[in-house]
């Protein structure tokens, strides 16, 4: 492992082969440091929730698999987790919590009947790292969501329950930006759809727009502290033939109720690309919500490793200048590898990419672009593969104080042997 001489000297170098293409590597460090990733507190313990386990659930389209040892029973081993895990990222973090991350003691709380009570130690630990909290109310694993359908099911109160679980959520989420002084961008996702061809595709949409319009009725919930993202999908487990929030549904509805549209990797063919998305949803959207995953074949939600699909999507968000218009947040669950390098890695690449996009000489390859060198633009293009921005990065860790390179890999395994393999 390089020593941190080594590291200001590989850097140095490095900045001056940046500077030759017109790239200040120190503007970019400190940008890269300061866009906030908010961190999935779902990685730790495998999308379960801390609510009292239930049975007789059906499968509501997420699913980690795998059984590596260690998953967090509980609110205090999934912040233990955290705490290790934050110590090894460079730059602004958040934390992205789910309503089923409750802490209720000793009493039943329904999910509609939830309070920012109710998260009061994940406010105290946001609180005490200094980093702000992001929401998103749980429309699964309930049994009032068995039918597959939630806020757009045929029955009305079963739809009331879940309006009241999302009015409830938007006031959580206010009350963690009042406190933490950071606006909390709530996301809606629901896994509302059908497995083969139902007779109807018309009426669930409607009433899903409904719903929305009812729960953003509330005017209560300021919208500059409680921001609503909306998230489609493609397919999921047991929607696999209809999804009532298509990518069509949350597009248009986003647009015309003035929220923030959020596009997970994950949720399209796997031949679109949602890096060339971006810039045809910014001409209409305001802002953007980025799901970072990794789909394998499917939404399969692998640790997201800094790939095409990753890197291609910041590099637009840095060649369009969109920084202040899109909100980054991690979305992938694996229970087969250590789930703390799982988010060390995910988290590291998403920051890689943010970076790659921070250090890309646009400007000298939009000039081959726009003097007709379209054979220029490719080899440049070609070219920022190769750039020594690993030195730029490793500088950029050593800045923010966090191990460089796989040095992270002693504080895993250490934190594995002393905490981990005890959880049996
Ligand atoms: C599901 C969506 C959604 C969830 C989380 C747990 O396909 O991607 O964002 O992964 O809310
Ligand atoms: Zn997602």
């Amino acid at each position: 492992m390089p020593t941190s001489k080594q590291v200001s000297a590989a850097y140095k170098l490095a900045q001056q082969a940046y500077a030759d293409l017109g790239v200040d590597t120190e503007k970019a460090i400190k940008a890269a440091l300061n866009i906030p990733i908010s961190l999935h507190c779902w990685q730790a313990d495998d999308v379960r929730g801390l609510e009292t386990p239930k049975t007789g659930l059906t499968a509501s389209g997420t699913m980690a698999t795998g059984s590596y040892p260690g998953r967090a029973r509980n609110g205090d081993e999934m912040r233990s987790d955290l705490d290790q895990v934050l110590k090894l990222l460079p730059g602004e973090q958040r934390l992205n919590l789910h309503a089923f991350y409750a802490e209720t003691g000793t009493d039943i709380v329904d999910r509609d009947e939830i309070e920012p009570q109710h998260f009061a130690r994940w406010l105290g630990w946001a609180k005490s790292h200094k980093i702000g909290l992001d929401f998103n109310p749980t429309y699964f694993n309930h049994e009032k969501a068995n039918s597959g359908f939630t806020l757009s099911d045929a029955d009305k109160n079963i739809r009331k329950f879940w309006i009241n679980h999302a009015k409830a959520s938007r006031h959580i989420a206010e009350s963690f930006a009042k406190t933490l002084g950071t606006p909390s961008v709530i996301n809606h996702w629901v896994p509302d759809g059908a497995k083969d061809a139902p007779a109807d595709r018309y009426a669930p949409r409607e009433r899903l727009a409904e719903s929305y319009d009812t729960i953003f009725a509330d005017k209560s919930v300021n919208t500059k502290l409680c921001v609503d993202a909306v998230e489609g999908k493609l397919f999921g487990i047991g929607s696999e033939e209809y999804v009532v929030g298509s990518q069509e549904f949350y597009s248009n509805y986003a647009l015309s109720r003035d929220k923030v549209l959020c596009l997970d990797l994950g949720h399209y063919h796997p031949t679109e690309s949602v890096a060339d998305k971006v810039s045809a949803h910014l001409q209409f959207h305001k802002k953007l919500l980025l799901h970072t995953s990794r789909p394998i074949r499917w939404d399969s939600d692998h640790v997201v490793i800094l790939d095409d699909a990753v890197r291609n999507l910041f590099l637009e968000i840095a060649r369009g200048d969109s920084w202040d218009r899109v909100y980054v947040a991690l979305d992938f669950f694996d229970a087969s590898l250590n789930r703390l390098a799982a988010y060390v890695i995910g988290a590291r690449s998403t920051r890689q990419a943010i970076l790659l996009g921070l250090l890309d000489p646009t400007k000298l390859i939009q000039g081959a672009e726009n003097s007709g060198r379209p054979h220029e633009r490719l080899a440049l293009m070609e070219l920022t593969r190769s750039l020594p921005w690993g030195a730029v990065w490793d500088e950029l860790c050593q800045r923010d104080k966090v191990p460089a390179g796989a040095d992270w890999l002693k504080e895993v395994a250490s934190y594995e042997s002393s905490v981990l393999s005890k959880r049996v």
